[in-house]
């Protein structure tokens, strides 16, 4: 189960997925050190995310197979959905300003949580502890 809060302990060529994004050096600065925290709560097909980092604290409410809309801390918004795979939790986004595919998926791995990004060839993860 993906339930629980959860803080983010490292990340893994962050820095080099955000600069493919277009994100600027400043605000990736910013972004390495963002102290990254969710809370997820399942209930069936419905989900419910808290987040919260330096940059905002939001809540996100989605259900499996439905599109939404989401912003990225910088503005970048994204419209997509996330569906069940097996144990993943994977998510198809696209970019409203470029229309470029992101994708994104969230396993647990022993204690963690660890969500992987792709991006025009670009990975990324960052790994979350229970907090
Ligand atoms: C959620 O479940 O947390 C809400 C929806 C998340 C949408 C996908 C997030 C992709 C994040 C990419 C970060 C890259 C920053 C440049």
């Amino acid at each position: 189960t993906f339930n629980g809060n959860w803080k983010v302990d490292r990340s893994e060529n962050y820095d080099t997925f955000m600069e493919v994004m277009g994100v600027n050096i400043m605000k990736r600065k910013l972004a390495a050190h963002d102290n990254l925290k969710i809370t997820i709560q399942q209930d069936g097909d419905k989900f419910s995310v808290k987040e919260s980092s330096t940059f905002r604290t939001i809540e996100i409410n989605f259900t499996l197979g439905v599109s939404f809309d989401y912003a990225l801390a910088d503005g970048t918004e994204l419209s997509g959905s996330w569906v069940i795979e097996g144990d993943k939790l994977v998510g198809t986004f696209s970019r409203k300003d470029n229309g470029k595919q992101l994708k994104t998926h969230r396993v647990i791995v022993g204690d963690e949580l660890v969500q992987t990004y792709l991006y025009e060839g670009t990975e990324a993860k960052r790994i979350f502890k229970r907090a």
